[in-house]
């Protein structure tokens, strides 16, 4: 199918003639159920297909959705409008704008349709001049203002040519759906085939779903895959956006599925039970049903219908929502507010926030990604990249661009897989010097300031925003020493009072250097600790055990007189090495395990050889 894909969907006042006026178009009755031919009204929404022939020759390819117009049914109506392009709007000619008119009209706006043809049906009963007059007049300030208005009868069959040509130029001129990488396809019907499982049928939106891939039904979390793909009984490798596909899911049960769920992809996030939206009410409607904070609504979405609240609501529309059950909507998604008893169209809504937590005042628009990511980093605070708009409108590559130009503004830093605005990254590495610079201040024989401290003092920071943290440190003034992190210029240095502590630690253990005291008589205060610490920081001290301690130069002599013994003696205990070199078995035994550590000397039995490093040694 190389034709262009459009949905093309009715609206219009009950019995205007939308039903015969689709079947009359693409030969098929879109009225399926018995209780609609019973009744002679559309109940639920009914399908067909319409192949045009654009005025430059292009194919355009339209799956027509056709709506009741029974005020009853305004709920069948609304989910049928959801994902269109363009509407077919329908006015009897005998009977001319009526209340559904009106409602179908609001409704259309509410959801952002753009695009318009307006057949003026049943003109072998009516008035086409003063009925197209007081249509132009109803539009005057609707989107559709300037939409053809196509005179015809079904009956007469005047005027259905021009009503496809006029449908085929419009389409012309309009861009078919957008593929931003993130579909999504309302259920508007689900049901059993025997032999081929549950099918789900909808209009695609956002990106492409391919036969054999991996997908998530919405809100319910139900992982499945796709088997295969149809689109007007036609099997697909791949649905575009724009298309009325229909999928069938081998392994999902059918009663888990039903209209207003969504088929969509895992990575796209959760659904939310609260939203920041801005609210419009069209003045047209009168002061029927206030919108005030409060009030109790359904919230229609895609073809879903939930309970909610108005929780908030400022003077500019914008307004927090809290939803009964949860759904999944994106930022710049379009809903409309009905009253509890279904009676009235209250408001349509732009969603600012689809997981709005908190109460925020926002001023963003939708459509402009830069203002967008602005918002959402500002409210984050640190924010990983992937996060970002993830629920939008916006592709991968436009969110990345925008951050890219946010970054060179020099407005959000981008570290690692975080994402923040410059004036909190600055804060949180001044924070971080300050306390680095703090440690070397306090404590200038230390290395730096250990990461464990740092990561204890910055512990509201997420470990990802620490670890870009670090990285950015030491991308610049900072190095990473040990487990401690420091200024590239730190020199680890004894402060005065420290520097005596030193002679007396270095004193005491040059006494007796091969039998020295142990660490605890050394360690006396937490001064002496601080300048073992550095003893063995800068290497001067080895650490045998947990309490003993030698000089280095006194280690290095005792490991030769060891190595010297035993290549003159053979396997030597460790009393023999003991009265060797005057030591004790206290310092002794710790000492041979240190070096049977390093391979210096190995046990064998009671005995120590010499091992693979004496050599080296
Ligand atoms: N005289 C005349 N009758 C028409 C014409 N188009 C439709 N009708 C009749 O109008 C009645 C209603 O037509 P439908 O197509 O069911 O109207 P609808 O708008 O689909 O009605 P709902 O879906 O229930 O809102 C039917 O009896 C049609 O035969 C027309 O051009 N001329
Ligand atoms: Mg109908």
């Amino acid at each position: 199918m190389t034709a262009r894909h459009f949905i093309i969907a009715t609206a219009g006042h009950v019995d205007h003639g939308k039903s015969t006026l689709v079947k009359a178009l693409t030969g098929t009755d879109p009225d399926r159920l018995p209780e609609e031919k019973m009744r002679g009204i559309t109940i639920d929404l009914g399908f067909a297909e319409l192949n045009l022939i654009a005025p430059n020759g292009e194919k355009i390819h339209a799956g027509i959705v056709d709506v009741p117009g029974h005020e009853d049914f305004v709920r069948n109506m609304i989910a049928g409008v959801g994902s269109i392009d363009i509407a077919l709007f329908v006015v009897a000619a005998d009977d001319g704008w009526m209340p559904q008119s009106e409602e179908h009209l609001q409704i259309l706006t509410y959801v952002g349709v753009q695009h318009a043809v307006i057949a003026l049906t049943k003109c072998d009963l009516g008035r086409i001049d003063i009925v197209t007059a007081q249509i132009r007049d109803r539009l005057r300030e609707a989107p559709f203002a300037r939409s053809p208005i196509i005179p015809m009868s079904v009956r007469t069959g005047e005027g259905i040519e021009n009503l496809k040509n006029a449908l085929a130029a419009e389409l012309t001129d309009m861009q078919p759906q957008r593929d931003y990488g993130k579909p999504r396809l309302f259920v508007d019907r689900a049901f059993t085939l025997r032999g081929i499982g549950t099918v789900v049928t909808g209009t695609l939106t956002g990106g492409q779903l391919q036969r054999g891939q991996s997908i998530v039904v919405q809100p319910q979390n139900l992982k499945t895959r796709i088997r295969s793909l149809q689109s007007h009984g036609h099997e697909l490798d791949c649905a575009q956006p724009g298309m009325r596909t229909a999928v069938n899911l081998p392994d999902a049960s059918l009663d888990r599925i039903n209209r207003g769920d969504l088929v969509t992809i895992a990575d796209l996030g959760q659904p939310s039970l609260t939203l920041q939206a801005r609210l419009e009410q069209s003045p047209r409607l009168g002061p029927v049903r206030p919108l005030k904070k409060g009030i109790s609504v359904y919230l229609h979405h895609g073809t879903s219908r939930v309970a909610a609240r108005v929780a908030f609501l400022e003077k500019d529309g914008v307004a927090h929502l809290k939803l009964a059950s949860p759904i999944f909507a994106f930022l710049g998604d379009r809903f409309v507010l009905r009253d509890p008893s279904e009676q009235h169209t209250i408001a349509g809504g732009i969603v600012l926030d689809p997981d709005a937590a908190k109460h925020r005042k926002s001023s963003i628009v939708p459509e402009d990604v830069d203002l967008c990511l602005r918002s959402e980093i500002a409210s984050s605070g640190f924010v990983r990249k992937e996060m970002l708009l993830r629920k939008s409108h916006f592709s991968t590559d436009e969110i990345n661009e925008a951050l890219k130009r946010l970054e060179r503004a020099n407005e959000i830093v981008i570290r690692d897989e975080i994402a923040a605005e410059m004036d909190a990254w600055e804060k949180l590495r001044a924070q971080a010097m300050a306390l680095i610079d703090e440690a070397h201040k306090g404590n200038p024989q230390r290395a730096g300031l250990d990461l464990n401290e740092l990561r204890g003092a910055l512990r509201e920071q997420t470990a990802e925003v620490f670890a870009a943290l670090i990285a950015d440190l030491v991308a610049s003034d900072f190095v990473r020493a040990g487990s401690a992190i420091a200024r590239a210029a730190h020199r680890p240095a004894l402060p005065k009072d420290l520097k005596a502590v030193a002679t007396r630690i270095r004193e005491v253990l040059s006494q007796k250097p091969f039998d020295p005291p142990g660490r605890r008589e050394i360690e006396l205060d937490r001064h002496g600790q601080q300048v073992l610490r550095y003893l063995i920081e800068t290497e001067e001290v080895i650490e045998i055990s947990p309490d003993l301690v030698l000089l280095r130069e006194n280690f290095e002599r005792m490991k030769s007189a060891v190595i010297d013994f035993i290549s003159k003696n053979g396997p030597a205990t460790v009393s023999e090495l003991r009265e060797a070199l005057h030591s004790s078995r206290r310092i002794m035994v710790p000492l041979l395990e240190h070096i049977d550590r390093d391979g210096v000397t190995r046990r064998v039995a009671d005995r120590r050889t010499l091992g693979e490093s004496a050599r080296l040694s």
